[in-house]
């Protein structure tokens, strides 16, 4: 299986990396905009180094409680790690639900658009119509908004129902001219779940398979594996890189991580002993 982007088909007969940039402003140093975009730049770099097959760089936090920057405002902080990342020769992904963040991206070339709300947004999806690059793009499953997601999750099937709400989406884009060789599926693990239906969609993760596009999932240092493990999210390397070889037993393509070279080492294992590709 592929998945095909705008400079890039990837191949993902072998389990791809994505590593995560985030480029938020740091509250606690006071040397504002070009700081940021700096240490960015330098995070990128780094998970280079580390063997990152995809950069995924994101400006707005989804964090329970995390207020929401204007359009303009995330795409000020994006854009220079952007710029930055899209000369490092592999995939570069922005992770966004604004219409005018997605314009911008796909005018300087970014490969894929990763986005937690599916382009449900008004003018999301036409951004990425009418951008006329034929990017690739992450469909994710959030019941809710991330303000309120975790106040009452209740599904009476949660399989069932985030293969249904994916299965939704694929048709909207395909209606729209979109590509499947263009679409990943991602069960959204910790966007509108609790930890039992978390668990519950990673044992029964490969039946989203049947939607035929690739998996791709994040469980990287989410507050699941904190309940799980009662460590709190700077000590979950350990749980992290067991989530993401969990999740690859699973059936998924592409894990998205914060700690690659970890993961990196723990795939290369798997790969030796020819459990995977
Ligand atoms: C510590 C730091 C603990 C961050 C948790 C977090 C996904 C995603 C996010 C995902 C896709 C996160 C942007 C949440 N999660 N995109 N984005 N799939 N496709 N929380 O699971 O990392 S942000």
């Amino acid at each position: 299986m592929f998945w095909s982007t705008t400079r890039f088909r990837i191949d993902l007969s072998r389990p791809q990396v994505m590593g995560i940039v985030n480029v938020t402003p740091d509250s606690f140093s006071d040397g504002g905009q070009h700081a940021d975009a700096v240490s960015a730049q330098a995070h990128c770099d780094q998970l280079l180094a580390e063997g990152a097959d995809i950069l995924d760089i994101g400006g707005e936090s989804t964090r329970p409680g995390s207020s929401t920057p204007s359009e303009a405002q995330e795409w000020a902080r994006v854009e220079p790690a952007l710029r930055h990342a899209l000369t490092l020769g592999v995939p570069v992904s922005v992770d966004t639900s604004s219409p005018l963040v997605i314009r911008n991206a796909l005018d300087l070339g970014v490969d894929i658009v990763n986005d937690v709300r599916s382009l449900q947004r008004p003018g999301a999806l036409e951004a990425l119509v009418q951008s006329g690059v034929a990017a690739g793009v992450c469909l994710m499953h959030m019941q809710g908004e991330p303000a309120t997601m975790q106040v009452a999750p209740a599904y009476d099937d949660v399989a069932a129902e985030v293969g249904a709400f994916l299965a939704e989406r694929l048709t909207v884009l395909r209606a729209q001219g979109v590509a499947d060789e263009r679409i990943v599926l991602d069960p959204g693990y910790g966007f509108g779940k609790t930890v039992a239906h978390n668990l519950d969609l990673l044992r029964r993760q490969r039946e989203l398979l049947a939607l035929g596009r690739p998996l791709l999932v994040g469980l990287s240092r989410k507050s699941c594996l904190g309940t799980v493990t009662g460590r709190p999210v700077n000590q979950r390397l350990v749980p992290s890189v067991a989530a993401a070889l969990a999740a690859v037993a699973q059936g998924a393509q592409v894990v998205r991580v914060h700690d690659v070279a970890a993961t990196v080492d723990a795939l290369k294992v798997w790969q030796a002993a020819g459990l995977v590709r």
